[in-house]
């Protein structure tokens, strides 16, 4: 006889990337032991009652930014205790922050550094991207190679940033090591002298207003960065995933390169569904509050950026969730008050309103179905980043991660109400149709509609497998040959 199940949630519409269906999940041992039309009941059994409400798998947020160390005096707001908590009553149950290095840092004390942060501290489940600031040839050579045996198998490298970009022939140089390795490479595509340039001209011209930020990196920006990190991905064959896709003319680089037959995937961001250009040109300095990187559009990029999602054009839907205050020195104003817009930190916060949003505006609204919604904010991001399938579904062996959505009546997005430690959401006042009425992490309730039930420790770090989509798909290309690249 099989021991009884831990818990029982019963009458749960479920919805996985691939079906819906209607049946009671038994769980045990923190994973999903049984899916059935009808469970038996027994006295050692807890029973919620999903009553018929949607139930999906708990969220993987991919990208978000937490107690990343910045240059003083700028300071996250959020730390694991205060993010994770925030990613919890939103319907989020893994997190993947970055473990950046610091130019001159090895890569092993980043990653250990990473570890003191969060370890003891994460409410819910987590694993780490690594930045690459500094690719020396220790770091190519060991440090990497270590890192992803070790269940890091995913970076991100910057094409901007003075303190963190990288050339040409360092993109190229990590690559290589990707492709070797088996790792996915995530690619800040914004062309950096050209952010300079425009930039230096309109300081000049006393332009420093939060609105400009959006003027000194425009759309071309991001498609030349786009279009050559594609080119540079191709020369080395090897997948790439293009970070925070904001609109129209990036989108058209990367419909080119999969009509090529490349292997590129994109991700995308609410700020680049809910915001545009508008938010940063809010009266006084208030436009701070959604300077973010690349910058938010208009409503024409906004609609392809939905029907990319709706279309697959997009991998994955995360937060980005860099979280820092507006009123605040640490924050937004930096020290001084009000500084030009090149200096005020990039980044918004999104962790809590990242799946009630995609829920809301795209399955209620009807632009997008329940599965499209749980390959964007779960299914697809573990598959990428080697978590599938202990996260990202609903299957007998899974992680009993769940959400059970309150639809049907309205929800206003109000800071007060969430949970993250910023001091505003660019989304104040929003009306939503669906909010998570319950999340769970490995059948223990995080989040119950009204309250954090979770605990500080109460999540667990997760060594990532190398990504069977970070798999090169070789192609008979010649110059590989004649480079020396392949037999
Ligand atoms: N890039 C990110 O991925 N997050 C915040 C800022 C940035 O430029
Ligand atoms: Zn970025
Ligand atoms: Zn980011």
């Amino acid at each position: 006889m099989d021991k009884p199940f831990d818990l029982i949630v019963r009458n749960a519409h479920v919805a996985t990337a691939a079906d819906l269906f209607h049946c009671d999940i038994g769980v045990r041992e923190g994973r999903i032991a049984a899916l059935a039309d009808r469970l038996p009941p027994s006295p050692a059994t807890r029973e919620i009652d999903a009553a018929g409400r949607f139930v999906t798998p708990g969220g993987v947020d991919s990208h978000c930014h937490l107690d990343q160390p910045m240059q003083p005096p700028v300071r996250m707001a959020d730390d694991f205790v205060t993010g994770t908590r925030s990613a919890a009553c939103g319907g989020t149950t893994t997190v993947i922050p970055f473990a950046a290095q610091q130019r001159g840092q090895r890569m092993f004390d980043a990653v250990a550094d990473y570890h003191r942060r969060a370890d003891g501290r994460a409410s819910v489940d987590y694993a780490f991207h690594l930045i690459v600031s500094d690719p020396t040839p220790a770091v190519l050579r060991q440090e990497l190679p270590a890192l992803i045996e070790k269940g890091y198998t995913s970076f991100k490298l910057y094409m901007t940033y003075e303190d963190m970009k990288l050339d040409d022939r360092q993109v190229l140089e990590l690559l290589e090591v990707a492709r070797e390795h088996g790792a996915m490479v995530m690619v800040h595509a914004e062309n950096t002298d050209a952010i300079a340039f425009l930039t230096e001209r309109l300081l000049a011209q006393g332009k420093t207003a939060p609105r400009y930020h959006g003027l000194s990196r425009p759309s071309p920006v991001e498609r030349e960065a786009t279009h050559r990190a594609i080119s540079l991905a191709e020369l080395i064959d090897v997948p790439i995933l293009i970070v925070h896709v904001s609109g129209a003319e990036a989108v058209e680089q990367i419909r080119w390169a999969r009509g090529k037959g490349l292997n590129v995937h994109a991700e995308t961001c609410p700020q680049y569904l809910f915001l545009t250009q508008d938010d940063l040109a809010l009266p006084g300095f208030l436009g701070a509050r959604c300077v973010c990187s690349p910058p938010p559009r208009d409503a024409a990029n906004q609609q392809v950026i939905w029907d990319g999602l709706a279309d697959g054009l997009f991998t994955v839907y995360s937060s980005d969730h860099a979280p820092y205050n507006y009123d605040d020195p640490a924050g937004k104003h930096l020290g001084a008050r009000e500084p030009a817009f090149p200096d005020v930190p990039n980044g918004v916060p999104g962790i809590e309103t990242r799946m009630p949003l995609l829920f809301s505006e795209g399955v209620l609204a009807d632009r997008l179905t329940l599965q499209q919604f749980v390959a964007l904010t779960a299914t697809n991001a573990a598959r990428l980043y080697g978590l599938y399938p202990r996260k990202g579904t609903i299957a007998v062996g899974s992680d009993a991660d769940l959400v059970v959505w309150n639809t049907g009546r309205p929800y206003t997005i109000r800071n007060r109400d969430l949970h993250h430690a910023v001091d505003y959401t660019p989304y104040e006042g929003r009306q939503l149709q669906a909010w998570p009425g319950m999340t769970l992490l490995r059948g223990e309730v995080v989040w119950d509609g009204e309250r954090f039930l979770g605990r500080e420790g109460g999540g667990t770090f997760l060594p990532c497998a190398r990504p069977e989509m970070a798999r090169p798909r070789p192609r008979a290309q010649s110059w590989r040959r004649w480079a020396g690249l392949e037999a």
